[in-house]
């Protein structure tokens, strides 16, 4: 085999500026895993925001809302299909005003509009089952898995005396739009039901009713041969009580999915973003978030953690930063960072649509994160492997059991600007043999070295749509294992370790 190495010479002459560098080891414990994901652990969402969804003076979401998407856009399908599959979750703020146009309950189904009065700033609106069909098709011919998010107010109503909705949740309204899902044949993986309106707005007691209503009506309409679809919820910012007490309350078998909602970036327009999403003291605060997710979860032992809808920044995104390669320093981190406390799934707002989409608004050419999470979920297995190093905290390193293919695949992100590290890899079994299978390696970088480009760079080319309008190759370099894995300020690289001893990916 030809062992390509890396062209220092080319790698410095971009960065004039990279002078300091740091020998590192990154430690791996090969003999177990510790925590496991889902094989669709990449998600995306798409969301219903009309075009006049507004924030700090601008309108980001253009036509990418589900009421507005071309949903017949052959980079959208290709964008999804690379994936292989791709879960995508349907959802957001104002899935709990969306009537489904179905069956013969919903006298009236009016178009979404801008209204004062209205949650949200908008009236409900009104999902058509030739709206339901497309999307339903779209998932169809890209394989995407599908998480659809239910209006869980209907029917309640506002007290003010209480401050909060109160009665049961109106179950006809859903019952009629997964009765006609199933008639059909439409593939839904799983059924969400409600956004975020745990703690002021519904109590966990009433929740869990609710959520109870709807599993008896999935398990009415999916027969007992057909695959059952998964129950999501609450999909709130995490309240350890509230979760609690809703988890409690539901029993067994109910909630397959506890989802939370994670924008630790606080908001899209906080000059500070940029720093943030490459500062490790601050991206590390979110950790204590995910653990007692993860601890509330291990106490209902049929219930499993998702990350359903993250963002980062909240109210669109930050407009020069979010779809832009520093943002995949948040990103991969979130991705590597949850994994390790045993979520199963991590959906980031959004696939399209508002400043933070994987995909451009407007042109849908993907952005840098798109490339980040596609890698991440070609590369990236099931099984989490403890990963620890001696070098500095701007060092981000995770380890995973690789892919459908042998041995193991790092993540390692360089946030420091200014330092370069040789990387060492250990196997704590020292079983990793000298001189081996080369080492496959993706180093992504911003282009022009600009860390606010919305074009990222592998292995030095940029990545760009193919003339047919697919997603490019994304192919590693192969470099002699003896050499120490070397990494440029500002950048991410994903290694693959083929002949990787390790018994816990076996
Ligand atoms: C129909 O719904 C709209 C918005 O939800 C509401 O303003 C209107 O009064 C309703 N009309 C009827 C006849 O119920
Ligand atoms: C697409 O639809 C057909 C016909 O209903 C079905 O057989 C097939 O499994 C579907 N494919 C996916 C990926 O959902
Ligand atoms: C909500 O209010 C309407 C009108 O006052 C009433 O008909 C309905 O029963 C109430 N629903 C619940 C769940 O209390
Ligand atoms: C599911 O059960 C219903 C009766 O409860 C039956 O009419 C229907 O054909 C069944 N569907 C499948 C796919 O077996
Ligand atoms: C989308 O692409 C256009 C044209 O390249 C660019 O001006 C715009 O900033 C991009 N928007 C987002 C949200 O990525
Ligand atoms: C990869 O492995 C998963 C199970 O982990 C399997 O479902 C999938 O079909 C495999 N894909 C390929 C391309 O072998
Ligand atoms: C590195 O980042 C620091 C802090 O954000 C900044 O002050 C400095 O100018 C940056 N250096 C380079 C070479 O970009
Ligand atoms: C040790 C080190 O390299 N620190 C730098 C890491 O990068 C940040 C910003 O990217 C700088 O502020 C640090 O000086």
């Amino acid at each position: 085999m030809v062992v390509r190495i890396i062209s220092l010479v080319l790698v410095i002459s971009n960065l004039s500026l990279c002078l300091l560098a740091e020998d590192v080891t990154v430690k791996v414990q090969s003999v177990t895993n510790i925590a496991t994901t889902d094989d669709n652990f990449v998600c995306a969402t798409l969301d219903w925001w009309p075009s006049n969804k507004c924030d700090y003076n601008q309108c980001p979401w253009g036509k990418a809302g589900l009421f507005n998407l071309d949903l017949e856009n052959k980079i959208l399908s290709n964008s999804i299909k690379a994936f292989n599959s791709l879960r995508i979750r349907i959802g957001g703020s104002l899935q709990d005003q969306i009537i489904y146009k179905i069956g013969n309950a919903i006298k009236n189904c009016t178009h979404m509009k801008r209204s004062r009065d209205g949650s949200h700033g908008f009236t409900e609106g009104c999902l058509t089952t030739e709206r339901w069909d497309q999307i339903i098709d779209l998932q169809n011919k890209t394989g995407a898995v599908l998480a659809f998010g239910l209006n869980a107010l209907i029917g309640r109503n506002y007290s003010s005396d209480d401050d909060q909705y109160v009665g049961d949740w109106y179950t006809r309204n859903a019952r009629d739009l997964i009765e006609y899902t199933v008639s059909k044949g439409y593939s839904v993986d799983s059924w969400e039901l409600g956004n975020e309106l745990c703690g002021s707005m519904v109590t966990a007691k009433q929740y869990a009713k609710d959520v109870t209503a709807l599993r008896k009506i999935l398990d009415k309409l999916y027969n007992k041969s057909t695959v059952q679809p998964k129950i999501l919820a609450p999909g709130c910012i995490y309240d350890e009580d509230w979760y609690h007490t809703f988890l409690q309350s539901s029993g067994p078998n109910v909630v397959d999915v506890a989802t939370h909602h994670i924008y630790n970036l606080g908001p899209g327009d906080d000059p500070d973003l940029i720093h943030k999403v490459q500062d490790p003291l601050y991206l590390d605060q979110v950790a204590q978030t995910y653990k007692e997710v993860e601890t509330t979860v291990t106490s209902f032992p049929w219930t499993s953690a998702w990350v359903g809808e993250s963002g980062g920044a909240y109210n669109s995104g930050g407009k020069t930063v979010s779809h832009t390669y520093v943002n995949s320093f948040w990103y991969l981190d979130q991705l590597g960072m949850t994994s390790k406390f045993n979520h199963k799934v991590f959906c980031r707002q959004t696939l399209i649509g508002g400043n933070y989409g994987l995909l451009n608004t407007t042109t849908f050419v993907p952005n840098p994160d798109y490339y980040s999470a596609l890698l991440w979920h070609r590369l990236m297995g099931k099984n989490v492997l403890s990963t620890t190093h001696n070098g500095t905290p701007y060092l981000r390193a995770y380890s995973h059991c690789s892919k459908n293919k042998t041995g193991i695949t790092l993540l390692l992100i360089n946030m420091s600007n200014s330092t370069s590290l040789h990387v060492s890899v250990a196997n704590h079994l020292n079983l990793h043999p000298k001189g081996g299978k080369a080492r496959e390696e993706y180093h992504l970088t911003p282009k022009d070295n600009n860390v606010q480009s919305d074009v990222m760079l592998l292995n030095g080319s940029p990545l760009v749509l193919t003339k047919t309008l697919d997603i490019p190759a994304l192919n590693p370099v192969l470099v002699d294992p003896s050499s120490p894995i070397y990494i440029v300020p500002d950048s991410i690289v994903f290694v693959a370790l083929r002949d990787f001893q390790a018994p816990a990916c076996a």
